[in-house]
């Protein structure tokens, strides 16, 4: 069994009901259980500002998949909601990244864990620590320490 954490991001066509129907999605995975949800959080676009705002949340799902069967069904999760792959950093319907998988560093042509970004994203790092204050990611710190006020502070708690 491995913890796996996922970070959700929607910002088109009702983001908050968005993240409720990939949660239901992913409770549906195979071997795999929603064990943690963070509250839902809205914040600015990191990136190009000619999009809506994002909400965002990360869930905790224990499972017996391995990391790249795990992708699989989250990108299946992103399809049937309607993602498409345009603009880099651009709007869309639901992004699902695997932000860590236990202990695993991971890097192919695939899959990168723990996700590149995640440790420079107040939108991640605050609902994952909401859910694992404890949290290390593997080669990069404590996300406690790596939460700092300026990559957080324009983040609005939703639900
Ligand atoms: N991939 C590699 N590693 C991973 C991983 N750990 N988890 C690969 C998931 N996928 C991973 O992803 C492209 C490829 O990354 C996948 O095919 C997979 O093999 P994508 O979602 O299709 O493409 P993308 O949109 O270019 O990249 P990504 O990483 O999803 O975008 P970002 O960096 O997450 O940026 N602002 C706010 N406030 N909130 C947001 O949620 N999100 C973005 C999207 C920009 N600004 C934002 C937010
Ligand atoms: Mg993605």
């Amino acid at each position: 069994m491995t913890k796996a954490y996922i970070g959700l991001g929607s910002n088109l066509d009702d983001p908050q009901s968005q993240l409720k129907k990939a949660i239901i999605a992913m409770e549906m995975v195979p071997s795999t259980s929603v064990v943690k949800t963070s509250s839902f959080y809205r914040s600015k676009p990191v990136g190009p500002q000619d999009q809506p705002d994002y909400v965002n949340a990360v869930v905790e799902l224990d499972t017996e998949l391995s990391a790249s069967v795990v992708l699989d069904y989250v990108q299946a999760i992103e399809n049937e909601q309607g993602r498409e792959r345009k603009i880099k950093w651009g709007a869309r319907t639901l992004d699902l990244d695997i932000l860590l998988f236990g202990d695993e560093i991971i890097n192919n042509n695939r899959l990168q864990i723990p996700h590149v970004e995640m440790h420079n994203r107040g939108f991640v790092l605050l609902p994952l620590n909401e859910i694992f204050p404890d949290c290390m990611i593997p080669g990069v710190g404590a996300v406690s320490s790596l939460l700092q006020e300026d990559n957080a502070e324009d983040l609005v708690k939703l639900i």
